[in-house]
């Protein structure tokens, strides 16, 4: 039988074959020895083989097929094993809002770096603007303009008030989509309000902290009744570029690797090359600051 991993709890994997049923499943052990670069040798979105046989409660897991592609984050800070978030995706969505718990641009390039390093397209949902006021949604403006000039689609949604919530249902028709974001962005309320027949676990806000608490534990993939699939993620601090070399991160800013052919140097790095095109662009105002102070920040990390 052939499915797709749902949801990983560590001891259990729960497979939804294709005639939609799930099954707790487990992994052949040989699975749990090849794969040391990753703490978990199974993802959230693999396509697997399942051996069931009559009588048991729950399948074998035989084979996993090779992915698509994938998104991890850092198992530890320093650490050179990662954790896979999810794999075969069509899209990846960063949940971010400019009300509580704010999200910074950093957070944000980081994200969309991380995304475009796994050639995995992106874009931002801008949640809760019920809640933003006339300097916010002016903020909001901006950085949306930014993120558009710079290639990447800009979304706004309330999931308690339902502003946009159809626009993002109808994007995710047939898809696999990654939900991500800071806790407490609203990523399970989203879901909540795109199919409300969904369950995922809306946190409560801490008053002190204005963050959320930790209230989805493992990465859980939902299926829409439009044959959409969304994998909520528990809140991510840290994305991994794990053997990344730093000559490629200026392909993961699009504005600036569409200006690199213009550049003096064919491998400018857009930092102390003379006839640099980036650095032109951001007397002009073409390419935007923040974006730059991300990229170089990204660059010195890494
Ligand atoms: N006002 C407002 N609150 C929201 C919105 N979306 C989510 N919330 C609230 O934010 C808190 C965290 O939401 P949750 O979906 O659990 O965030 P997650 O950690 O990203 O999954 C909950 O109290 C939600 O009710 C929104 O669009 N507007
Ligand atoms: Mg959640
Ligand atoms: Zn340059």
């Amino acid at each position: 039988m052939e499915g797709i991993v749902v949801k990983s709890t560590g001891s259990w994997i729960i497979v939804r074959l294709q005639d939609g049923t799930r099954l707790d499943c487990k992994l052949k052990g040989q699975f749990r020895m090849q794969d040391i670069k990753h703490t978990n040798p199974v993802a959230i979105g693999d396509k697997v083989h399942v051996e069931h046989l009559p009588g048991d409660s729950h399948g074998m897991i035989t084979q996993i097929e090779t992915r698509d592609n994938y998104i991890i984050r850092k198992a530890t800070k320093l650490s050179k094993v990662s954790h896979i978030i999810a794999a075969n995706l069509d899209h990846a969505y960063l949940i971010a809002t400019l009300a509580q718990p704010r999200t910074s641009n950093g957070f944000i390039d980081r994200f969309l770096v991380t995304a475009a390093a796994y050639y995995i397209p992106a874009s931002i949902i801008f949640n809760k603007i019920d809640l933003y006021d006339e300097p916010l949604l002016n903020a909001l403006d901006v950085l949306s303009n930014i993120y558009e000039n710079a290639g990447y689609r800009c979304y706004r949604t309330s999931a308690t008030r339902g502003d946009g919530v159809a626009g993002i249902r109808d994007l995710l028709e047939g898809k696999v989509s990654l939900f991500s974001g800071h806790s407490g962005a609203g990523k399970s309320a989203l879901i909540k309000a795109i199919d409300p027949a969904l369950n995922p676990r809306v946190g409560i806000l801490s008053a002190m902290h204005q963050k959320g608490m930790h209230t989805t534990t493992f990465a859980e993939m939902y299926e829409l009744a439009n044959h959409g699939f969304i994998v909520d993620t528990p809140g991510i601090k840290e994305f991994g570029l794990i053997d990344f070399e730093k000559t490629e991160i200026h392909r993961c800013f699009p504005e600036m690797d569409r200006l690199l052919p213009f550049c003096q140097y064919k491998n400018c790095s857009h930092t102390h090359e003379p006839g640099c095109e980036v650095k032109a662009g951001l007397e002009t105002g073409s390419v935007s600051v923040l974006r730059y102070n991300s990229y170089l920040s990204i660059l010195n990390d890494s």
